[in-house]
């Protein structure tokens, strides 16, 4: 049939309906720059002054907010056309679903937001996503299917944000490993945390839930 000449899209995913999501993030990038905890951490970020830096402006973003399900590079990435062909990722094209966001993270490269998918969601979730990080992220491949859900909200400068996605990989599996982190403060959105080397996790209290559409870019 004529869907079949359709080529494969650059990737797949969750397109949110609204961007609230930026906002809260943008407050708690305003909030953490601005703690003496964060300050007495400067130096794990690349940046010229010793005393603070403003990470809303040291972060960027220029795409629409979703959480990539499949990146198929036209076809050209590793079970691609597989995906694109699955029951479960045609029967849901265009459909809407809630994304449900369980905690906030930053590190020197990237800001996001951590998906905690459900059952159904899983569905969507290619099956080898997380493994394909292993060579970046070691220990990746024995995380939980969907460990790697997130939505990109900020890059630095020159951070592509396939990046963001490995951030949190890093950040579970130190977790994983028994890593609590160093307990920071409590705040009104959820407990901060700190891991070394600029990692820091603000696991919300109550997790926020966003509309999105399942879809795909071409562009
Ligand atoms: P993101 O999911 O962290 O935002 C287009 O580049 C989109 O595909 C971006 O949303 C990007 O990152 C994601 N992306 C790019 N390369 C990828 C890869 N190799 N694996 C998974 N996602 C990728």
């Amino acid at each position: 049939g004529v869907y079949e000449k359709v080529s494969i899209p650059l990737f797949y995913g969750w397109f949110l309906f609204q961007d609230k999501i930026k906002c809260t993030a943008m407050d708690f990038l305003k909030t953490l720059d601005s703690l003496d905890a964060f300050k007495k951490h400067l130096a794990d970020f690349p940046v010229e002054t010793e005393k603070e830096v403003d990470l809303e402006q040291y972060f960027h973003s220029s795409w629409s907010l979703h959480c990539t399900t499949k990146f198929c590079a036209y076809g050209k990435a590793q079970g691609a056309k597989e995906y694109a062909e699955k029951t479960a990722v045609q029967e849901s094209y265009g459909s809407v679903w809630e994304l449900s966001l369980t905690a906030l993270f930053v590190t020197p490269r990237t800001v996001g937001a951590r998906v905690s998918l459900n059952e159904a969601q899983l569905a969507l979730w290619p099956a080898d996503a997380d493994k394909e990080a292993e060579a970046a992220v070691p220990g990746a491949g024995a995380l939980p299917p969907g460990s790697r859900a997130h939505i990109s909200l900020g890059c630095a400068e020159k951070v592509e944000p396939v990046q963001t996605g490995l951030d949190l990989l890093d950040i579970l599996v130190l977790q994983q490993a028994g890593q609590q982190g160093e307990l920071v403060e409590e705040m009104e959105l959820g407990s901060l945390v700190y891991f070394d080397k600029g990692r820091w996790l603000l696991t919300l209290r109550e997790p926020v839930s966003v509309k999105t559409c399942f879809s795909s870019v071409y562009k």
